[in-house]
């Protein structure tokens, strides 16, 4: 392939008469945007431990109270792009919120969708639309773009989760933005969706014409995922994935229109070496241990920690040796498919 043209190989009076005309050549630029073969990522693999972040965080809780917060929380800034940067990948945006006993967190909706999964303590809720969804550890908690939002917490110990947003998108649709509203009551009926689809393959009934709901359950709760790991595990042959998609189960479509979620389960010492995808994602271990290798670089994780991984990395997870290790990965693989370039390739 043919070397292009460099920008110093251009006339100094010419490149500022471009400089000046607002215009720049294309050129020597081109393979920055349109690398050979495979994307280039600007995402640096990283491994944020629970161990390290959890005294920052907790010592948040002493430096800034809730209202001058608004929403308490350690951003997980990608190495790749420098510290501040409010990206863990190109598309997902991650970080780890405190709330305190008695804190309420204020209400307010915003254009990039949400999901929260919820790291340690009990007591805490987020209400959604009206709907009152308790949080406890490795729940997975919804809430789409456009509904109202805010959290409280009625226990006695700090509530810690972590935040999964498309919001790196949205930023950079030059679309991301929040309305702010009072507190919500929780309506009548807490928790409703977790209770009208508990069961898969079970759908409520409604009338002829009724609207199906756009997003039909917003809390999947650890115990009935672990309890549907389990059982998967139980069938499955050995080495082969044990991977359960978090879905709307009104569509089968991914429960978030951007960011994908899935939980998995690792046995005891087993490793697995899934395809190179051309999704970015971070994994987050609710269960468990083990090492990850992403491109040749070694993490070694626990349950709390959160890593990321980039776009076509070559990946290797292995669960420790005493117990099976259980995660759940986001991943932006819905946003590629809607765009049609979604792609999985063979390990080297
Ligand atoms: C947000 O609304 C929450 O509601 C957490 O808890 C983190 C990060 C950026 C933008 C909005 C929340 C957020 C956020």
């Amino acid at each position: 392939m043919a070397e292009l043209g460099t920008l110093e190989s251009l006339p100094a009076d010419y490149r500022e008469a471009m400089t000046q005309a607002n215009v720049a050549p294309l050129w020597p630029m081109m393979r920055n945007v349109l690398p050979h073969d495979a994307p280039r990522p600007v995402t640096k693999p990283c491994l944020w431990a629970i161990d390290r972040i959890r005294p920052l965080l907790l010592q948040a809780g002493e430096l800034t109270p809730i209202e001058k917060a608004e929403r308490r929380v350690l951003v997980l800034s990608d190495p790749g792009r420098g510290n501040g940067a409010m990206q863990a990948t190109s598309v997902i945006y991650c970080g780890l919120q405190l709330l305190l006993p008695g804190e309420t967190a204020p209400s307010h909706k915003h254009t990039p969708s949400a999901a929260r999964i919820i790291v340690e303590g009990e007591g805490a809720y987020t209400i959604v639309e009206g709907e009152k969804c308790p949080m406890s550890r490795g729940d997975v908690i919804l809430t789409p773009g456009g509904q109202r939002h805010d959290h409280g917490h009625d226990g006695k110990e700090p509530v810690i989760w972590l935040d999964a947003l498309d919001l790196p998108l949205f930023v950079y649709l030059e679309g991301s933005y929040a309305v702010e509203g009072k507190l919500q009551a929780a309506a009548n009926r807490p928790d409703a969706s977790q209770v009208e689809y508990s069961e898969a393959g079970l759908l409520p009934v409604r009338p002829l014409g009724a609207p199906r709901p756009a997003y039909p359950l917003m809390r999947y709760p650890w115990a009935r995922t672990r309890a549907a790991l389990d059982r998967m595990a139980s069938v499955a042959a050995p080495g082969e994935a044990v991977e359960l998609a978090f879905v709307n189960p009104e569509t089968g479509d991914s429960c978030l229109p951007t960011l994908g979620f899935t939980a998995m389960l690792l046995r005891a010492g087993e490793t697995a070496m899934p395809p190179l995808r051309s999704a970015s994602a971070v994994f987050h271990c609710v269960e468990g241990e083990g090492v990850s290798t992403v491109n040749g670089e070694s993490f070694a994780w626990k349950a709390g920690d959160t890593f990321s991984t980039t776009v076509f990395a070559q990946l290797m997870h292995k669960a420790g040796g005493k117990q099976p290790a259980r995660l759940i990965r986001i991943d932006d693989a819905p946003l590629q498919k809607k765009l049609a370039f979604y792609e999985e390739r063979p390990r080297a």
